[in-house]
């Protein structure tokens, strides 16, 4: 049996989910504390890793434990040669789909992952303690005024850690928009992402675009609703649970207040990741240094720059 580890919400973590659903293995998930890990501390850490993150799997059939997303691909295929196969094809082929993912999980995993969370953040808070820390303190943190204030705390702290409050100077979203423009472009007509077969490129697309659904600003570009289809169709059949917490979260906060979006600037602006050859980038920064005392000015300014409450998209406004 493959035991996957994993935080529930997470896109690197569904796009495992998907991928052992399609090749048809059994496993079985355990969520892990993001803060205390102790289920990867049993395993040594794979020593190319600068620390422990999920998804990570150990496979009891094999005693093999495998940390960060392309690499448990690798694993799977390789090991279950006679499952149906996430990189199909010739080795032109299946070189081409490794290396596809890998840029879908630098280009696209990161990005997405920063705006979820700050869509979060400005919309519903108080979701943070019920995905990180509701069994703490036995569950102190569920209580209203606790859990607000709790959020808000959270959402520093993961501002630190990801960088959320550098999105608008760096142009991060003008940066994705840009790079999904062209993806859209080039895969409209294009029933697979890469060549003429169903793969992990696919998987890996859908479940990366999961954490923009819930941002206006991509959910409603009119240039991007051929990329959510795709999405919607591959989580559907290869995951099947609905919507995420956080994005019923969200769905409920905007029945009380307009949805958080953005105003539209114009400007040309590059994603600044870049993967390390045959391993995705990750933005993880130490929480726990003197830049946190500046992160009480960055989390209510600096991240609130450019957005605006706005039921519908005008003009300006996404
Ligand atoms: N490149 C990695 C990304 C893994 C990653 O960053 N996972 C996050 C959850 S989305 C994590 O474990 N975070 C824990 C932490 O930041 O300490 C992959 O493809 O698996």
């Amino acid at each position: 049996m493959i035991t996957l580890y994993e935080l529930h919400w997470s896109h690197f973590c569904e796009k495992i989910r998907m991928s052992l659903n399609y090749m048809g293995l059994p496993w079985q998930m355990v969520g892990i504390d993001a803060f205390k890990k102790a289920e990867l501390r049993q395993h040594p850490l794979p020593p190319h890793l600068k620390g422990y993150t999920v998804p990570a799997i150990h496979d009891a059939n094999t005693n093999h434990f495998v940390m960060d997303s392309t690499p448990i691909l690798r694993y799977l295929a390789a090991q279950y040669p006679q499952a149906p196969q996430l990189f199909p094809g010739d080795q032109a082929n299946r070189d081409a789909i490794d290396a596809q993912i890998i840029e879908f999980d630098t280009m696209i995993g990161l990005p997405a992952r920063r705006f979820g969370y700050t869509q979060v953040i400005l919309e519903c808070p108080s979701l943070l303690p019920e995905l990180f820390i509701s069994e703490r303190a036995g569950g102190l943190f569920n209580a209203p005024l606790l859990r607000s204030v709790a959020g808000h705390f959270l959402g520093m702290m993961l501002s630190k850690r990801f960088d959320f409050h550098r999105s608008e100077t760096l142009g991060l979203y003008e940066a994705l928009e840009q790079y999904l423009i062209r993806l859209a472009d080039k895969l409209e007509g294009q029933e697979f992402v890469v060549g003429s077969e169903f793969s992990a490129a696919d998987l890996t697309l859908a479940s990366h675009l999961r954490p923009i659904t819930v941002v206006p600003f991509f959910a409603e570009h009119p240039r991007l609703q051929g990329l959510f289809k795709r999405h919607r169709e591959i989580v559907a059949r290869w995951n099947g649970e609905g919507d995420f917490k956080y994005q019923s979260a969200i769905l409920k906060a905007r029945q009380r207040k307009a949805p958080v979006r953005r105003r539209l600037r114009d400007i040309a602006a590059a994603l600044p990741f870049n993967s390390n050859g045959t391993l995705a980038a990750n933005d993880q920064k130490t929480v726990w240094d003197w830049g946190m005392l500046a992160m009480p000015f960055h989390y209510w300014i600096s991240l609130r720059r450019c957005k605006v409450r706005q039921m519908v998209a005008s003009a300006g406004v996404r």
